[in-house]
C-alpha cells in the first residue's frame, strides 16, 4: 500500500461537516468511521454522503466507496481527546488498482514481528503476512538475504521500499499511515516515545534474555543456573523502572495517552507475565497489562497466550 496525496480537514466545533473528496477520486475506496458526537457528512464526486448519529460512541464502521478513476480514498477520522468529538479528518489515497499491499515477512510467534502486526492494527492498516523464521521458509535463504543480510525477521516491503529492524519498521509505518497521535511530529513528545522504544530494544531486552532462552524456549546452551538467575534479577530491576514510570504516568509508559511506545513495552510486559519464575509483583505493570488487553491490537498480536 502507497500513501499519496493527503486531504486534511479540521472542524472543532462545527455540528455538520461536509468533507469534500477529490473528483473523480473514489474507487472502492473505504470510510474509516470511528465515533463521533457531531454528525459528519461526507461528500465526493461521485457523491458520497454519510452520517453519523449524534451520540455515537466507538463505533467503527466501513462503507465502500466506488469512483472512476482508479485511486482509492480513506477518510478517517479523529478524535479530540479532551471533547471525544471528532476533530480532525483526513483523506488518503489507496494505491491504485493493481498495486501491492504492505507485505509482511516473519513468523507470528516472533515477538519483533508481532510489534509490526500490532501496528498495523492500530493504524487500521491492510498487509499480507507470509511465513518466513525458524520452523517456516528459512531467512538463510539467497532470496530472504537480499531482503535483510541479518536474516532476521521481520521485514516488510511497501511496494518497492524493503525495511528491516522491527522498531523501525513501526516507526516508519506510524510516520507514513498514522495521524500523528501514535507518533507525535513535536520533538520532545517523540524523543519521550523513542526513548521507551529504544529502552526496550538494548537494556529490557538483553536482561531478559539468557532467562527467556533457558525458561522458555529451553535451550540447551541456557542452562546455567547462575546466569539464569542473574538474567532473572536483572529482568526483575527494569521492570522495576517501568513500575515506577507507569505509576507516575497513571496510564502508559510515554504519558497519559497510548502510543507507539505501548507496542514493544506492552509486548515485554506480556512476555514477563508469560515467564514462569518467581516475578516480583508490580501493581503499576499489572494495571497497565489489563489496561492494554482492552485493545483488540493488543488481545489479537499481544496477549494472545504467546511469550
Ligand atoms: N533487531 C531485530 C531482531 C529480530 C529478531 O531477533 N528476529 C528473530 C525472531 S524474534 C529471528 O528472526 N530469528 C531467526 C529466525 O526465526 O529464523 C528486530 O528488532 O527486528
Amino acid at each position: 500500500m502507497t500513501a499519496g496525496r493527503r486531504l486534511c480537514h479540521s472542524f472543532p466545533s462545527s455540528s455538520l461537516c461536509h468533507i469534500a473528496l477529490p473528483g473523480p477520486a473514489c474507487t472502492k475506496g473505504a470510510l474509516l468511521m470511528r465515533s463521533a458526537h457531531h454528525p459528519i457528512q461526507l461528500t465526493g464526486s461521485p457523491k458520497v454522503s454519510w452520517c453519523l448519529p449524534r451520540h455515537g460512541r466507538a463505533k467503527q464502521r466501513r462503507h465502500d466507496v466506488d469512483g472512476d478513476d482508479g485511486q482509492k480514498w480513506v477518510p478517517r477520522l479523529s478524535l479530540s481527546p479532551l471533547t471525544g468529538t471528532v476533530c480532525f479528518m483526513e483523506a488518503r489515497s489507496f494505491p491504485r488498482e493493481g498495486e501491492a499491499m504492505l507485505r509482511i515477512l516473519g513468523k507470528a510467534s516472533s515477538i519483533n514481528v508481532r510489534k509490526v502486526l500490532w501496528t498495523c492494527a492500530e493504524l487500521d492498516l491492510p498487509f499480507e503476512r507470509e511465513e518466513w523464521g525458524s520452523g517456516f521458509q528459512s531467512t538463510r535463504s539467497a532470496e530472504f538475504l537480499a531482503l535483510n543480510p541479518n536474516a532476521m525477521v521481520p521485514v516488510i516491503r511497501d511496494g518497492d521500499f524493503t525495511l528491516w529492524e522491527s522498531n523501525s519498521i513501526i516507526r516508519y509505518l506510524t510516520t507514513r499511515y498514522g495521524d500523528g497521535s501514535l507518533y507525535p511530529a513535536e520533538a520532545r513528545a517523540r524523543a519521550r516515545v523513542d526513548q521507551w522504544i529504544d529502552w526496550q530494544a538494548s537494556d529490557l531486552n538483553r536482561a531478559w534474555s539468557y532467562a527467556f532462552m533457558s525458561l522458555v524456549r529451553l535451550s540447551s546452551a541456557h542452562q546455567d543456573r547462575q546466569a539464569i538467575e542473574a538474567s532473572c534479577v536483572e529482568w526483575s530491576r527494569y521492570m522495576q523502572i517501568l513500575d515506577r514510570q507507569l505509576e507516575v504516568t497513571g496510564g502508559y509508559v510515554a504519558g497519559s495517552r497510548f502510543s507507539l511506545a505501548d507496542i514493544p513495552i506492552g509486548l515485554s510486559v506480556n512476555r514477563w507475565f508469560h515467564t514462569p519464575f518467581e516475578r516480583p509483583s508490580l501493581a503499576a505493570v499489572s494495571d497497565y497489562y489489563a489496561r492494554l488487553s482492552e485493545r483488540p491490537g493488543f488481545c489479537l498480536y499481544g496477549n494472545n497466550g504467546m511469550p
